[in-house]
């Protein structure tokens, strides 16, 4: 081993070290709903140095990089054994997707990659790209990742190498480390991402939330969020799907939509976490929204705020495609705490903080979205009469 190879060797290790123990401070004041934390949580820079690098001088005398990695975004999130895992989707600079486990001690900080990616199995068709995983612990005692499988469209000219088509991968596990493949979902739509598996069974049937759509990229006649059960996830088929959260015009979801993570259960109903897309002049926008259902009836919708609950901050807004926050893993903490994991621009992930109370309020007390300009107006108006009393008494003393 040459001088040259020690110490660029050791300036690797330095910077991946500095990078997976950074500590991790909340933005104060926040907006009393949640709280974001300063330092991305997981980059392509958290990928270990072995991962990159054939580490022997004989073979790689110059120490190269032999597999880049150009980002780590998008990650499904659980608790387990005590620990906060993330299973990011990690992009090589190739452009293919995988998934791999991060783990923290404390959920916003130090997540560190296990050793190896997983090694997903395949159905007999094989998936050219794999992202977006939705962790479920389902009743039933298995923890489902349910995630976009890409493939090019078989119905592709020869001149059109960009046609794909999405489905909903699943596969299960008890260990993050095994895990075994099943049938992809089938659904009456053309295409299908971002589905998530209910973590009950619904009249003793498998439920998922999907998103029906017509193109690659469009949602078109399809969109918003659907909600369908099967028999057997084995062999999962939806018959019927029914929308329970649709597009609408001029709001932050009038193009797309999509569930984020699964919904947590709560004694008023399930909360819902999703993403809103809307199409502007710099290209489309994605935001995060929230909404509950029915404790029972799941395809009703009881409560949705209006407007955003977070877009792309000030450095969330560059990135592989710029204007994008996604989620698709939040926790749940057994003080009550929530992680919400997101990621910006499809290059890195985050955490903001916040309470189930707190959600809670947001998503019961704030006011849903008039649909018109008149109507914000309004809404600031009676917010601004109920404080008036407030107001002057401020002035007076
Ligand atoms: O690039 C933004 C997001 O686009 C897709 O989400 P959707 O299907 O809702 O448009 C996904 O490819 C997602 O991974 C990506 O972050």
């Amino acid at each position: 081993m040459t001088r040259e190879f020690e110490q660029r060797l050791s300036a690797l290790e330095n910077a991946y070290h500095e990078q997976i123990t950074k500590p991790n401070k909340a933005e104060e004041p926040g907006n009393g709903v949640y709280n974001r934390y300063i330092n991305p949580i997981l980059t392509a820079a958290h990928a270990p140095v072995f991962w990159r690098y054939d580490l022997n001088p004989k073979t790689n005398p110059y120490l190269l990089e032999r597999f880049g990695i150009n980002a780590a975004f998008n990650a499904g999130a659980i608790k387990w054994k005590g620990k906060y895992l993330l299973m990011a989707r990690v992009e090589g600079t190739d452009r293919k997707s995988f998934f791999a486990i991060a783990e923290s001690p404390n959920g916003i900080d130090n997540f560190t990659f296990w050793e190896r990616p997983i090694v997903m199995p395949e159905t007999s068709e094989p998936d050219t790209n794999i992202y977006d995983a939705r962790l479920t612990e389902h009743e039933d005692g298995w923890i489902y990742a349910l995630f976009c499988t890409e493939r090019r469209d078989p119905q592709a000219p020869i001149y059109d190498q960009s046609m794909a088509v999405a489905a909903c991968g699943i596969a299960r596990t008890k260990d993050f480390v095994n895990w075994e493949r099943l049938p992809d979902l089938k659904t009456p739509s053309a295409q299908q991402r971002n589905v998530v598996l209910h973590p009950e069974f619904v009249n003793g049937k498998y439920a998922f939330y999907t998103r029906p759509q017509d193109s690659f990229i469009n949602a078109g006649k399809g969109g918003g969020i659907g909600f369908g059960v099967c028999d057997d996830i084995e062999n999962a088929v939806i018959d019927h799907e029914d929308i329970i959260d649709n597009k609408i015009y001029h709001t932050v979801y009038e193009a797309k939509n999509g569930q984020g993570p699964t919904p947590i259960k709560t004694e008023h109903g399930w909360l819902h976490l999703a993403h809103g897309v809307r199409n502007t002049a710099a290209g489309l926008r994605y935001v995060l929204y929230m909404f509950m259902t029915d404790l029972h009836k799941l395809t009703r919708v009881t409560h949705k705020p209006g407007g955003y609950f977070i877009a792309p901050g000030d450095n969330e807004c560059t990135g592989d495609v710029p204007n994008v926050v996604f989620c698709n893993g939040w926790i749940l903490d057994d003080d009550g705490k929530v992680y919400i994991y997101y990621a910006s621009s499809d290059t890195r992930m985050h955490v903001a903080t916040s309470t189930l109370p707190k959600l809670l309020d947001y998503v019961m007390n704030t006011p849903a979205d008039g649909l018109r300009s008149a109507t914000s107006v309004d809404t600031i108006n009676k917010i601004i009469s109920a404080n008036s009393k407030i107001l002057s008494q401020e002035k007076e003393g």
